[in-house]
């Protein structure tokens, strides 16, 4: 139980909750953590001494696996426990929160016997911002904890907060004995609350992440009026020093890290791209703008794929001060996965979701947006998605309303992010499937009003770095090349790009805009294939049919999108 002093520590509000969860897992001792260095230092201890962790040969680096059932976000075990279930929607795996509260607590009985809680204060987003949040998070796991001391801002200035009066979100996860089949991620966002046990996995268990910073912040966002989103964002300098903000929406997986860190160069070194996001961001509305902050103070990226060609921002802080879960590793104890030289025998295998947590403070290119109150200000929005075919590289929508309506329709290829791959393709509007708090429609519907806020909204496009030529072969060179489509967006807002007008959007005017390959790739880059786009919009229907709430303005686009593809001249 709490001495005295960790009470006046906590806070009534706080210590009454702590104790409740206490007093059912039965801890051995009680740890308050402040985001101190030493406390990381003594996580890494405990880890290292109990054989959990491996020092790694890079410096300050080690590694650790997870169950192989444990390696990736469950969706099937992730819940949205609203008094109502047609609050959760029929995206969103729906329990009463009575009975599974109940559940949840008979699994946590003494649970925690034996081990030490630690008590997890943060604040999401600048500390000085109006619109950062706070929040208080529980584990019995030094791996869990020591993973949210890097993705998190730990700091007793939470519970300050929460003295005078704040609202808090509280989250609860427990280890238990890792059983897949009682594996529980719940929320009930009209609580605040999250609790999540048999799971030591980021997604799962790093509860400021998805569950604080987008499940529950996204249904606190759609009642007053913000949005929670599942995107990263950029800042990028153009050589004549104007400032753009660029934020972007892919599914996990489909190479939001990898824009996020983005380093023009070649061509584009009078460029620059300083990094606000890489995976969450929060966005308002002031006087007629868009504006995001960064709720996040750590990176938990996928490390397949990266490498010092493909990345070499990221590549630099990696080699320090990172944890590696479930990447492979050699003979030599140093991390493995693909994408980099082979130099050693490996003697684990990495995982496909193998995974990277790094401090987003060590990032050399970081936005000073970062730390501002009111973040950085979005001058366009990016859809995104893998597809081998039909999505040209990039379009740009007609409206708002149409933007919004392509990002409901966004369906990607599957991948290893997540334990439930059934192959093909999966639907994921605006790539928050998995971590809307909420009805989607209604989501929908909150996009759309948002949109009416703004005095002239940024533009949103689409775009697809993955089509495929006929051998299966990736078109487009992607990575630090993204920079070409970077130059295009900007440049269309700006009004001097031109673009050719098809019935999906706007695409590039191939001809005139240099995108660094040949004509012939462009040519299969940007070609709209009538037929495809009809079976595209009619699944899209199908789909929004889920849906008994879905907002007729998008309906209507819809139609009108489904006449314009229907009488195009494609043979122009
Ligand atoms: C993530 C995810 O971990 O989206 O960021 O799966
Ligand atoms: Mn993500």
């Amino acid at each position: 139980m709490l001495s005295k002093e960790q009470k006046e520590i906590l806070g009534e509000k706080v210590s009454k909750k702590v104790e409740k969860i206490a007093k059912i897992t039965k801890p051995k001792e009680i740890k308050i953590l402040k985001g101190e260095k030493s406390e990381v230092e003594f996580l890494i201890k405990k880890l290292l001494d109990e054989k959990r962790l491996i020092k790694l040969k890079w410096k300050n680096c080690y590694f650790y696996k997870t169950k192989p059932y444990d390696a990736a976000r469950s969706e099937s075990s992730t819940y949205i426990a609203t008094k109502k279930k047609e609050d959760a929607g029929p995206t969103n795996n729906w329990l009463d929160p009575n009975e599974i509260r109940a559940k949840l607590l008979k699994i946590l009985e003494n649970a925690m016997e034996g081990k030490t809680m630690y008590i997890l204060p943060y604040i999401l987003g600048p500390e000085s911002s109006p619109y950062s949040r706070v929040g208080v998070m529980i584990t019995d796991n030094e791996f869990v904890a020591l993973n949210e001391s890097i993705l998190a801002n730990i700091t007793q200035k939470a519970l300050d907060r929460i003295k005078n009066g704040e609202d808090f979100v509280f989250g609860v996860n427990s280890t238990c004995k890792l059983d897949p089949e009682n594996r529980y991620i719940v929320h009930f966002p009209e609580k605040k609350e999250v609790i999540s046990v048999n799971t030591e996995y980021g997604g799962n268990a790093d509860l400021t992440k998805k569950s604080h910073a987008l499940r529950i912040a996204s249904f606190q966002a759609k009642k007053e009026g913000w949005l929670a989103e599942h995107m990263m964002a950029i800042q990028v300098i153009t050589p004549e020093k104007e400032s753009f903000g660029i934020s972007a929406a892919f599914p996990s997986m489909c190479g939001k890290t990898n824009l996020a860190t983005i380093k023009p160069d070649g061509v584009f070194k009078e460029w620059d791209a300083k990094l606000l996001s890489d995976d969450i961001i929060w966005l308002h509305e002031k006087e007629g703008k868009i504006y995001a902050i960064n709720p996040e103070y750590g990176m938990f990226g996928v490390a397949s794929g990266t490498n010092e060609k493909t990345n070499s921002n990221l590549m630099e802080i990696l080699k320090e001060d990172t944890i590696f879960t479930n990447v492979g590793l050699t003979k030599n104890l140093e991390p493995w996965w693909e994408g980099l030289e082979l130099k050693d025998e490996i003697i684990e295998k990495p995982h496909p979701n193998g995974r990277f947590t790094v401090s987003i403070l060590r990032y050399p290119n970081l936005s000073e947006k970062f730390f501002e109150a009111y973040g950085l200000k979005i001058d366009a929005i990016l859809f995104g998605a893998r597809r081998r075919d039909l999505i040209p590289l990039v379009f740009e929508t007609y409206s708002w309303e149409e933007g919004v309506l392509f990002g409901a329709m966004l369906r990607s290829e599957t991948t290893a992010a997540a334990n439930e791959n059934s192959g093909g393709l999966n639907n994921d509007p605006m790539a928050m499937k998995p971590f809307c708090g909420y009805d989607m429609a209604k989501y929908f519907s909150h996009w759309v009003k948002f949109g009416k806020k703004l005095k002239e909204p940024p533009k949103i496009y689409f775009v697809n770095w993955f089509r495929r030529d006929e051998k299966g072969n990736f078109i487009w060179p992607g990575y630090n090349d993204n920079m070409y489509v970077i130059k295009w967006i900007i440049e269309r807002s700006k009004g001097k790009a031109s673009a050719i007008r098809t019935p999906i959007g706007f695409i590039p005017n191939y001809n005139e805009f240099d995108f660094g390959i040949e004509k012939e790739k462009l040519e299969k880059l940007f070609e709209i294939d009538k037929q495809g786009w009809l079976k595209e919009l009619g699944d899209a229907k199908t789909f929004f049919s889920i849906f008994p709430n879905f907002p007729k303005v998008l309906s209507k686009k819809l139609n009108e999108l489904e006449k314009r593809v229907e009488s195009y001249d494609f043979k122009r």
